[in-house]
């Protein structure tokens, strides 16, 4: 029987970033009750928790932001092609208040468990101030990149300065003038930090385990003249979007040849273009650079070149080549003055390959030679990403088995939207899904669509539950790292694959078959009537 003691509610969302915010509005256009809790104490997730200096999208405007409403499309202008991180807090705060969304979501409020409780056939969902409600359908809109990785560097409790993780970031404003600043982490936070921290403090101390590729944003303020001419024909640039691979839409693809077919002066040329032309024509000049590891070797060996060209001192820059992946199998990290920064003199890298921090003390951080006296420390560690945030929420499905009990192995969905064992629970840029392979908006978007259809199918049709079955689930994971081996990903140790994160087991678990394939797999699975799901309509006798 239903507890009468508790809010009953038909849908919670747990996390008001960009998929839980357009959740909540396709849920209410079909007539449910839903609420949204969120830990942090405003909307935008990522772009919420996100605040460091130098903090960017590396997605363009044009696409990275919400398709759904035209009028917002026009009406919302970007000042930058690639948004800086207060711009983007603007956007959404902006979205929450025309689509008020605000009256549905409550902040400050972390979900600390939630059970699915077999008899009611609902989940009861605890909060961090000890409410409780129940609700038909739960929605996990947590982020694949949002459980911070803290490092567990000996004695960094016993350190008097500062220390930040980049995705904490207070609001206040940091002191930086003037401070002696030490940043561990070279992926694409500490690509972004650094320069931004360089010109303010002191002296920056960059502690690199692991050379990156990064390549330059071109970052430029938006050209009204171009802004007027895309707006004019946003819903064709919106279609031609959705049928990409990476929910991108571009002219310069380059998906016919291979980097092998043509002469080394030629390729040479056309990587010059697309340096200059913008990260992502980069990746994409040839078909065949994240997938063929000699054509991709080309590539890698042209943006080594670069290094060596902008690093003045010789020994720097062979510290700043990247050697021990290809391109792009690491998330490419895209800049604005990355190299250039460690041409300054108040800049010093540290290679912690040679020399690994043996512990933090209280006055800065101890390597194997030396100790760098710091008043801040900045932690650009990353994530425990895709699956961190889920299993952090404490989910129990069916017999009480707890999820991360489930995934001790690695992470099973299906589709990347369900888990066998856990009905009515949808997972939003989850494992399994391409989520983080492309532009968010467009996976968010899509599988937001997806799960409103599906919700609107069951309430039409009376179907109660939803449960992804074990086979079907089996399968997804057997076709996502199948379609894995298919690329050069594996090759690296990345949050992608969780060999960022001792012991974590899984492989690599994004769908890397595409956007577009995901769309038509998700649309075929929908049209035959949910194949892989049972779906199961409410028992005649109950009384609710
Ligand atoms: P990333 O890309 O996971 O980068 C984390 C960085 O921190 C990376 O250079 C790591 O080195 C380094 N790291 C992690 N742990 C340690 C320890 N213990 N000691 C020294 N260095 C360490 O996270 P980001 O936040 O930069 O970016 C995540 C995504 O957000 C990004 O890809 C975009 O999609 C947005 P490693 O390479 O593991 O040797």
């Amino acid at each position: 029987m239903a507890s009468t003691s508790r809010p009953e509610l038909d849908a919670v969302i747990i996390g008001a970033g960009w998929a839980g915010m357009y959740m909540l509005h396709r849920l209410r256009q079909i007539g449910l009750a839903t609420r949204v809790y969120e830990a942090g104490d405003g909307v935008g997730g990522v772009w919420h928790w996100n605040r460091y200096p130098g903090a960017r999208t590396d997605g363009e405007w044009m696409w990275y932001s919400y398709s759904f409403s035209p009028e917002l499309e026009q009406e919302w202008s970007w000042s930058e092609r690639f948004p800086a991180q207060p711009e983007l807090e603007r956007y959404a705060n902006h979205v929450a208040d025309r689509f008020e969304l605000r009256r549905d979501i409550q902040l400050r409020t972390r979900v600390v468990g939630a059970d699915f409780v077999e008899p009611e056939r609902r989940w009861h969902v605890r909060t961090e101030h000890g409410e409780v409600v129940t609700a038909s359908y739960l929605v996990a809109a947590v982020g694949a990149l949002s459980a911070a990785n803290v490092p567990d560097l000996k004695g960094l409790d016993a350190f008097r300065g500062a220390c930040y993780h980049t995705s904490r970031w207070p609001r206040e404003p940091v002191e930086l003038a003037g401070r002696r600043v030490g940043v561990v982490g070279t992926g694409s936070s500490g690509v972004q930090c650094i320069p931004a921290i360089a010109r303010e403090a002191a002296h920056l101390v960059a502690f690199q385990r692991t050379a990156n590729f990064s390549v330059p944003a071109w970052n430029v303020p938006t050209d009204p003249a171009f802004e007027r001419e895309y707006k004019a024909s946003y819903a064709e640039h919106r279609r031609l979007q959705r049928e990409s691979t990476i929910g991108v839409h571009w002219s310069h693809a380059n998906l016919e040849q291979s980097a092998l077919e043509v002469t080394t002066d030629e390729r040479t040329a056309t990587y010059e273009h697309a340096w200059r032309n913008g990260p992502f024509t980069l990746m994409n000049s040839y078909k065949d650079l994240s997938s063929d590891l000699r054509a991709n070797e080309t590539l890698s060996e042209f943006v080594r070149s670069k290094v060596r060209e902008i690093v003045r001192d010789p020994a720097v820059a062979e510290v700043l080549v990247p050697t021990t992946h290809p391109i792009g199998t690491k998330r490419l990290c895209i800049d604005t003055g990355y190299y250039e920064t460690f041409n300054r003199d108040n800049v010093t890298l540290v290679d912690l390959k040679s020399t690994p921090i043996e512990e933090v003390t209280e006055r800065g951080v101890r390597t194997g030679t030396a100790e760098y006296e710091l008043d801040v420390i900045v932690l650009a560690t990353g994530f425990d990403a895709m699956t961190g945030a889920l299993e952090r929420i404490g989910l129990r499905g069916r017999s009480a088995r707890s999820l991360s009990v489930k995934w001790a192995e690695g992470p099973r969905t299906y589709l990347g939207l369900a888990t066998a064992g856990y009905p009515n629970l949808f997972i939003l840029m989850g494992p399994g899904s391409p989520s983080v392979l492309g532009n968010n908006f467009e996976a968010i978007e899509q599988q937001v669509e997806w799960v409103s259809a599906c919700i609107a199918f069951m309430r039409s049709t009376g179907a109660e539950l939803i449960e992804a079955t074990v086979d079907a689930e089996d399968g997804w994971v057997d076709h996502v790292h199948e379609l894995a081996d298919r690329t050069l990903f594996n090759l690296a140790d990345t949050w992608f694959n969780g060999r960022n994160i001792p012991g974590k087991k899984g492989g690599f678990t994004p769908y890397a078959g595409g956007y577009r394939a995901y769309r038509e797999e998700c649309d075929e699975v929908a049209a035959s009537g949910y194949r892989g799901f049972t779906l199961s309509p409410r028992p005649r006798d109950d009384p609710s």
